[in-house]
């Protein structure tokens, strides 16, 4: 099976998951990336089974609407049973790297406020330790040289990424050679300098279920 096989397939795995747990009054929070997109676009066969969507990016917004999916403010919604994303790395207690695609910060408050994150990535996204993908780290333009100092100092090599904005107008530096061996603690460090708006590690929230595309089918892991 090609990459883009396990990702259909993980992205048919949520739509059943999901599906029979929806009503007309349900919006789901969707991710941002190739696997999300996936899913969006199986999502819009069954339009009639729930109300919209809550976007984690302008991006996904976009492809929602284009679906003819109603795309609700967040602050609109009081209850959000469902997140589904991708994810850049996943252990095996569900702690991710996400953020390759800029979207971080909104993934995570859409993250925050769903009852159930589900991550769907395909099997290469499933690391022993987090790291080898570089930790992306949303910042506030000023701050970039003072938020990569500090960044140093955590044993880390961060690279500014050249020519992205992210939507909330801010930057991305994407921290190389971490060895993440405490996830949620090395979460709370980054986000206490002054100037992050927040990174990539999803440890303190981490999914509740990852849909995992295999060569022998999709395995689900709690
Ligand atoms: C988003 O998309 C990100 O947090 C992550 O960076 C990326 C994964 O992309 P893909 O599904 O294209 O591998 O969910």
């Amino acid at each position: 099976m090609t990459q883009d096989q396990l990702k259909q397939a993980v992205a048919q795995a949520a739509i059943d998951f999901i599906l029979p747990k929806l009503d007309d009054k349900s919006i789901i929070g969707v991710g941002t990336g190739s696997t999300a997109n996936f899913f969006i676009d199986l999502l819009a066969q069954h339009k009639m089974a729930f109300d919209g969507a809550v976007a984690s990016s302008e991006a996904t917004a976009q492809r929602l609407k284009g679906h003819g999916i109603p795309v609700y403010d967040l602050n609109s919604v009081s209850d959000l049973e469902f997140y589904v994303d991708g994810a850049d790395e996943s252990n095996e207690r569900l702690e991710l790297i996400k953020g390759g695609g800029a979207a971080l910060t909104r993934e995570k408050i859409v993250a925050a406020v769903a009852k159930t994150f589900i991550c769907i990535a395909d099997e290469s996204k499933l690391v022993p330790i987090l790291g080898a993908f570089p930790l992306p780290v949303e910042v506030i333009p000023m701050a970039r040289s003072h938020v990569a100092r500090q960044l140093v100092k955590l044993g880390g090599d961060p690279v500014y990424r050249e020519g992205v904005l992210t939507d909330n107008g801010n930057i991305i530096l994407d921290v190389y050679n971490l060895q993440i061996d405490s996830p949620a603690k090395l979460e709370e460090q980054i986000n206490n300098i002054v100037g992050v708006v927040t990174n990539g590690l999803f440890a303190q929230r981490p999914a509740n279920l990852l849909l995992l595309g295999t060569k022998d089918g999709v395995k689900s892991i709690k």
